[in-house]
């Protein structure tokens, strides 16, 4: 593994999951592989799992983490080539990412979607700049179109939890007041696209997400039909993709509770966090046995380190 800005970039889950597992039971068994190795986290929006699991995954495996806020903390950094920068920003990308690279042997990067120009969002616009002008590997702290640590928290937490062969996973929209990216569900569904469960999407007609990422996944508009014998659910608010960025529908018979939840086999919620409670879900579930978003949200931290590992492990 070269970089990790995408679930695409994973070429052997099973092998990615047999290691996240045999770090999960030993997590300090890999101390030498980090010696004297740096990380260096750049954050451009808030964070709390994401910045505290990856430091823990650091400092399971004997690494130093560096972390800089850079919205409020760093230089405003230019992006486009050829700029004449009389403007706002005081430094390029092009000598940022190289003087980083020096500092540290792996980069982690925030940076999410403006939900305004949807071209630029698509073309994952800072994370690409990073991975273009960075002389080290790039790892997405959640990007504009994915969150691919994300994604494999969610395939080990599925692996841990399921209780058949081929469990039905379902996705479900559910309303929020602010308007959100659509990185979390598009490595989910990219991730489900790579394991072996039954998977469906349910969101209000209008919600559609990319086509080339939902291609060949059912999509069920009937949030009740679709959760019907389903094993785990997993709610997520996104935004509006085709009227890009717009919250379009705000309806409150999607929040997820006990009423869609009682036609499930017993499923159980998963959420990335954070979360809205009684907006996104009700209290009654998340309060309930069948939530599991918090060892989800503890399996972030094998995630990191177990992305961080093949990292290092392919600089040797
Ligand atoms: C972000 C999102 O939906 O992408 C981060 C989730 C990990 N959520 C919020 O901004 C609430
Ligand atoms: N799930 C997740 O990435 O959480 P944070 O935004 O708190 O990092």
């Amino acid at each position: 593994m070269k970089k990790y800005t995408s679930v695409d970039d994973i070429e052997n889950l099973d092998q990615i999951l047999q290691l996240a597992k045999k770090i999960k039971e030993n997590p300090f068994d890999y101390k030498e592989l980090g010696k004297n190795k740096t990380l260096g986290l750049l954050f451009f929006n808030p964070s709390l799992r994401t910045r505290l699991s990856t430091q823990k995954a650091v400092q399971n495996l004997g690494m130093e983490c560096i972390v800089m806020n850079l919205n409020n903390e760093g230089w405003t950094l230019e992006f486009e080539d050829g700029a004449i920068m009389n403007g706002s920003a005081s430094e390029h990308i092009k000598e940022a990412a190289k003087v980083i690279s020096q500092y540290c042997d792996l980069i982690g990067i925030r940076s999410f979607p403006s939900l305004k120009d949807k071209d630029k969002d698509e073309a994952e616009f800072i994370i690409s700049s990073f991975v273009k002008h960075s002389t080290v590997p790039v790892i997405s702290l959640e990007g504009s179109t994915e969150h691919p640590l994300q994604a494999l928290a969610d395939a080990l937490t599925i692996e841990e939890y399921k209780t058949t062969k081929r469990p039905k996973v379902v996705l479900s929209w559910a309303p929020h007041p602010k308007a959100l990216p659509q990185s979390v569900p598009n490595s989910f569904i990219k991730m489900m696209k790579k394991m072996d469960v039954d998977f469906v999407i349910t969101h209000p007609e209008g919600y559609e997400l990319n086509p080339e990422i939902t291609k060949g996944v059912s999509i069920e508009y009937n949030q009740d039909e679709a959760f019907k014998n389903a094993d785990f659910i997993y709610g997520k608010n996104w935004s509006n993709y085709i009227h890009y960025g717009e919250i379009t529908n705000n309806d409150p018979t999607w929040t997820i509770g006990s009423r869609q939840m009682n036609l499930t086999n017993n499923a159980k919620f998963m959420h990335c966090l954070p979360v809205r409670r009684n907006v996104v879900v009700t209290d009654e579930i998340l309060d309930s046995d069948s939530s599991i978003v918090i060892p989800q949200a503890n399996n972030r931290t094998y995630s990191a380190q177990t992305i961080i590992t093949s990292l290092l492990n392919n600089l040797e």
